[in-house]
């Protein structure tokens, strides 16, 4: 019967980075289950973050990115030796589970998240990272676009509206009615990045009587990111 399972060997090709992002499965309906404030809801990106803590404490990737509702992770060693069914349907119930755990509140309906496996080359981790950050702005720039047009009409009047709409025209438009998105938080613009990080140790060395300095690493989550750049990846040693 063990024959039957035609894809349980499909493996990611060896020695490749990837990256596993996660996405919540109809996450507008839950948003209005649990009466997300609108445009962004703050116990739901802390509870994201600490999903995040999660996975990282768990499966060890090298770094993980979050906003609204997506997880990207990224890993250089591949857990369950890179087999693809595993990746996909452990990562995601232990995502899910994790966001239940976290959430800490009766749903009405059993959250879920889908999960898509990405190959990934090195020289191409800094522009998938940006590619995502670039959408985390889209989402903040619309997001605040759609909540101030559903203050000012009709829900159906706010979507014609914000779909005929450049960007830079909804930022213009927030602007003139004194929403300046350069003041608000920068986890709203530029989402969250989960990193190890060196904690400095000062302590005392009873043996050669001195004190002394060691480094200890931890999941550090990042909520003031900068725009990604290569600098950033290096330092962090997620990129080369
Ligand atoms: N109110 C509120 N909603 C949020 C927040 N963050 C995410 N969401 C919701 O999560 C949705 C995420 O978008 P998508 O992943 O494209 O939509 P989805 O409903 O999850 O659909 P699928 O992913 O295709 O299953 C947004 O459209 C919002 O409705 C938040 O901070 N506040
Ligand atoms: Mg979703």
């Amino acid at each position: 019967m063990k024959d039957f399972e035609v894809y349980s060997s499909l493996k990611v090709p060896k020695n490749s980075k990837i990256i596993v992002r996660l996405d919540g499965r109809a996450f507008h309906k839950l948003a209005r289950d649990l009466d997300l404030i609108k445009p962004y809801d703050e116990r739901f990106y802390q509870v994201m973050a600490k999903v995040c803590e999660d996975l990282f404490k768990e499966f060890s990737p090298l770094f993980a990115y979050t906003f609204s509702d997506e997880i990207s992770l990224l890993f250089d060693k591949l857990p369950f030796d890179g087999r693809i069914e595993k990746l996909n349907s452990v990562i995601a119930s232990f995502t899910a589970s994790s966001f239940v755990i976290n959430y800490n509140v009766s749903f009405r309906k059993p959250p879920a998240f889908d999960s898509r496996i990405i190959p990934i080359a090195e020289e191409d981790i800094l522009k998938y990272f940006k590619w995502r950050q670039d959408e985390s702005w889209r989402n903040c720039v619309n997001s605040y676009g759609i909540s101030y047009l559903k203050n000012n009409y009709s829900n159906s009047e706010a979507n014609d509206k914000i779909n005929g709409m450049k960007l830079n025209e909804i930022h213009e438009l927030l602007f003139e009615n004194n929403i300046n998105l350069n003041d608000i938080e920068t986890y709203k613009k530029r989402g969250i990045g989960i990193y190890r990080k060196n904690k400095k140790i000062e302590g005392f060395n009873k043996k050669e009587n001195k004190n002394q300095i060691s480094y200890r690493s931890h999941v550090y989550i990042d909520w003031e990111l900068p725009i990604f750049n290569e600098k950033f990846f290096r330092e962090i040693k997620v990129i080369k």
